[in-house]
């Protein structure tokens, strides 16, 4: 690994779950020296998702940043870091902001808010540093994205930024829905999906209605809709048979075996961590609802393993000191 590291700890979405964070840690042999989280021959890369809904989201961040800028570790952008941003910056938005203040939006970030109330500077200084956030890592070995790599979106953002961060004028011009910059931001950092057939609705675990169902961009040849869904509800059974149709083909990505190595969270995933697929991992099994917070420790294999994962299982371990707070 470069600048002298052997090897990489790629950590799924913490979400205020600062306890488990610091077992994770200390589990993978992370030490806290001077206030900072470090191991004495590998590095952590945080895959986005520090905040919003669990129980510590100040302590959560100040991990995180104090080891990314101590060079132990790196991160890339959530989508709930960017919702917050958006939800935070004026600009040209139906209330004033880039982020409508809806009922919906306003309860995702709520814990967040809470936690940093009487510390408004505190969160101006961690809105700034959001702004700095890388959106995907690639090295020689593998490559991270918070949702979604898609290759394309990726090849034209870094000819068009010069790297893989944004700026202001990025930020202001994703909030308009169908420009380039929205794009990126929807597809790398929440996924690709299709809309539910006949303005059909689900309703999730969680009471969130769904007109749209999450899939994946690694089914070779898919021919249903249920050979794509990747999300904790399931399709129903009608809905899960229906062909896909050209145009929903044409919408789904595919990242073959040929790639590098990706790793991803964001997708709430349940059960006993495994990888996708021999080169695809996703880091997201829900810590915040009472899940695991998950690594995947990264050395020189070429395909991926599922003795590599390691994880704190918060239900077990933690319990509700760590968990989501209200709804
Ligand atoms: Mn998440």
């Amino acid at each position: 690994m470069s600048n002298g590291f052997q090897g990489v700890d790629l950590i799924g979405d913490v979400h205020g779950c600062a306890i488990s964070l610091c077992l994770l840690l200390d589990r993978m042999g992370y030490r806290r020296i001077d206030g900072v989280y470090q191991h004495p021959v590998r590095k952590a890369v945080f895959i986005g998702d520090i905040v919003d809904r669990g129980p510590h989201i100040r302590e959560a961040l100040h991990i995180v940043r104090g080891m990314v800028e101590a060079g132990q570790a790196e991160i890339i952008m959530g989508n709930h870091e960017y919702n917050l941003l958006c939800y935070l910056t004026p600009g040209s938005g139906v209330d004033g902001y880039l982020r409508e203040h809806t009922p919906r939006h306003q309860r995702i970030i709520q814990q967040t808010l809470d936690q940093f109330s009487g510390h408004q500077a505190e969160l101006d200084d961690y809105l700034e540093w959001f702004m700095q956030l890388p959106l995907f890592l690639e090295t020689e070995r593998f490559r991270a994205v918070h949702a979604c790599w898609h290759q394309g979106l990726i090849d034209r953002f870094r000819s068009e930024q010069g790297g893989n961060r944004i700026d202001r004028d990025f930020l202001h011009r994703s909030a308009v829905p169908e420009s380039f910059e929205w794009e990126v931001m929807d597809r790398l950092l929440r996924g690709t999906h299709l809309r539910l057939p006949n303005d059909e609705v689900i309703v999730s675990k969680d009471g969130f209605k769904r007109r749209f169902f999450r899939t994946k961009f690694w089914a070779e040849d898919p021919q249903r809709m249920g050979d794509v869904v990747f999300q904790p509800d399931p399709l129903p059974e009608h809905i899960a048979r229906l062909p896909l149709t050209d145009s929903q083909h044409a919408d789904l990505l595919y990242y073959g075996p040929e790639q590098k190595l990706l790793f991803m969270g964001h997708y709430w995933c349940e059960g006993l961590p495994v990888p996708l697929t021999d080169n695809i991992a996703c880091l997201d099994y829900s810590a915040v609802k009472y899940g695991k917070l998950v690594a995947y420790r990264l050395d020189d294999e070429k395909v991926l393993r599922k003795d590599k994962f390691v994880w704190v299982d918060v239900a077990r371990e933690v319990g509700r000191l760590d968990t989501e707070l209200g709804s």
